[in-house]
């Protein structure tokens, strides 16, 4: 990594190093230490996460490729390995914690520089369920795409959905439910936002066990996913 004390590989000029390797150094150098990040975020190794970022960050790699290469890119590779049943949910947390402890020391970088979320969500789980490893999981993954993530916690009346989507400006509204009992909440919670001064701007995507495609048509909600990885890919593509 530490590219001053390479030698010219051409011998072009002689054994310092030139301009043009000492370009290539540092491009070797980055590369390395974004792999490093990504790495240890898919491990969950969240105090590495942070030292490696900072690290990075004093040797002059832009906040926004330490996001985009470093941290959201292992996090992507753990998503991917979720859904694909490699990895489960601790190895999720773990990462996901690691990511937003990283996310957490790059933040007055990535302000200095304006890079701003890609958009804002509000999720929670609906009224008179308490159950949230998966809402937290959905939240976590959508912070790892760059969604800012408002998190109302459990047993979230319509009322608060809609107050949290004005006061924060969301662009979309995620209603989780696990209970055949609750799973009912959540189209309250689509007509108040749509019968709101948001419908029809606010995107609302649904999910949890019991919920199908079928029912999120039926209550007339935007958008259905069945697991936290592909919530997270649609509520990119709902923004773009
Ligand atoms: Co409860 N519980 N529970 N429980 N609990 C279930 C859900 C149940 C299936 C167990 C069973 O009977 N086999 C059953 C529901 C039956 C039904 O309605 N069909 C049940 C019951 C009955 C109950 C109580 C009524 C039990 C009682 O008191 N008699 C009670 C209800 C309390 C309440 O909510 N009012 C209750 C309580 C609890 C605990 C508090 C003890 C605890 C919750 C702790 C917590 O969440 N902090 C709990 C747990 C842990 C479970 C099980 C064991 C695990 C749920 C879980 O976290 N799964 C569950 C049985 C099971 O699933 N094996 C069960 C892991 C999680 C990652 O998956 O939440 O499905 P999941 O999330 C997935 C997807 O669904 C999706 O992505 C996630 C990750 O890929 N997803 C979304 C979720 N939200 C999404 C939103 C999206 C998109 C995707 O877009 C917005």
């Amino acid at each position: 990594m530490v590219y001053e004390n390479m030698v010219c590989e051409n011998m072009v000029c002689g054994d310092t190093v030139c301009a043009f390797d000492k370009e290539r150094g540092r491009a070797a150098m980055t590369r390395e230490i974004l792999v490093e990040i990504s790495d240890n975020l898919q491990e969950g190794k969240a105090n590495a996460v942070v030292e490696l970022v900072l690290e990075a960050l004093e040797a002059g790699v832009p906040p926004r490729t330490i996001l985009d290469q470093g941290l959201l890119a292992g996090m992507g590779i753990i998503g991917g390995k979720f859904k694909a049943n490699e990895v489960f949910v601790p190895e999720v947390l773990v990462a996901a914690r690691a990511m937003n402890r990283g996310a957490e020391a790059l933040k007055p970088a990535l302000a200095a520089e304006g890079v701003r979320a890609r958009g804002v969500a509000v999720i929670g789980t609906v009224r008179g369920d308490w159950h949230d490893i998966g809402k937290n999981l959905v939240k976590m993954m959508m912070e790892g795409k760059g969604i800012e993530m408002i998190d109302i916690g459990v047993d979230a009346p319509p009322e608060r959905f809609l107050e949290a989507a004005r006061e924060h400006g969301a662009a979309i509204v995620c209603c989780s439910a696990l209970l055949t009992t609750t799973m009912g909440e959540i189209k309250p919670v689509v007509d108040l936002i749509k019968g709101s001064e948001l419908g029809g701007k606010v995107k609302i995507m649904v999910g949890g066990a019991p919920i199908t495609q079928g029912f999120c048509e039926q209550v007339g909600a935007d958008c259905y996913t069945p697991d936290a990885a592909t919530a997270a890919d649609a509520a990119i593509s709902l923004l773009r």
